[in-house]
């Protein structure tokens, strides 16, 4: 059962390379935090990153809602990454042939550790997200979360969907580190991550769709990995305190998940 298993015993069922770092990460850290550093510029961006970088396991970016994100914003981005130890994750959601996926890919692949990937497409998606990383120094360390399920309402992502994406991670496991999901039964096996949007303790969901839970279920009953904060640390007054207070929860609700 892999809710049951310690983050130290999975990492030996690892298959992926940036899987088996986010476990030893999350071990070193105790931390099962990933924020959505989701702000409108590049210095935000930075500033943000400095502030939660001490707490979390990955930080998660949408590149392109960000003004002037440079070369050098990727460049600072990489060294805070290597002084907190935690790993990029560009969720671009890549969606689209492969030959066209692997010329978008190669855009971020210099600079994330992770990229996100919808399935839709098929299984293609991941040998040209493999491509992508090939020509970046220590591509073979790279990984692909795919979006098995989403968070927000209405979304067309079935069952069969989750499953038919599920086995894209069993295909690939050398590439495919996760899965984006929101149930606990969707990730195939003990060294896949299980990554999961819409966490927020003070609010139930915005106006645009967003669904959101609390630590503990997200945790104890999603079966998420780790778990993903954005507004909730982002957009509040002291994002530090704010970061501190969701790792001590989420941690606190893997431990509870485990005994
Ligand atoms: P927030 O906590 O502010 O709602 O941010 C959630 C983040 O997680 C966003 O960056 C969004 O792109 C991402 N996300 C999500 O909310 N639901 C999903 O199903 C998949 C996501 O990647």
């Amino acid at each position: 059962d892999r809710l049951k298993l310690s983050f130290e015993k999975r990492k030996q069922f690892a298959k992926s390379a940036a899987a088996a770092s986010l476990f030893d990460i999350m071990v070193a850290k105790n931390s099962n935090l990933c924020v959505a550093a989701d702000v409108p510029t590049a210095e935000k961006l930075l500033e943000i990153t400095k502030l939660v970088g001490p707490y979390i396991c990955v930080l998660k970016t949408h590149h392109d809602i960000v003004d002037n994100f440079t070369d050098d914003t990727a460049v600072e981005l990489q060294k805070l990454a290597k002084k907190f130890n935690f790993l990029i994750m560009e969720d671009r959601k890549f969606a689209e042939i492969g030959s066209i996926a692997l010329k978008q890919a190669s855009k971020v692949a210099g600079w994330a550790d992770l990229v996100t990937a919808h399935s839709n497409a098929g299984p293609d998606i991941v040998p040209a997200l493999r491509s992508a990383f090939s020509t970046c120094p220590e591509g073979d360390k790279k990984g692909v979360f795919l979006v098995a399920e989403m968070s927000s309402k209405g979304n067309l992502h079935s069952p069969e969907y989750a499953k038919a994406t599920a086995n894209m991670a069993i295909l690939y496991p050398e590439v495919v580190s996760g899965l984006v999901c929101q149930s606990p039964s969707v990730v195939p096996s003990l060294g896949v991550l299980q990554l999961t949007p819409g966490v927020n303790l003070e609010t139930k969901g915005d106006s645009l769709g967003q669904q959101y839970n609390t630590p503990e279920v997200v945790v104890g009953e999603k079966g998420a990995d780790i778990a993903v904060v954005g507004r909730g640390i982002v957009s509040v007054s002291d994002p530090a305190a704010a970061a501190q207070k969701y790792q001590t929860l989420l941690w606190q609700a893997y431990l509870n998940r485990l005994a």
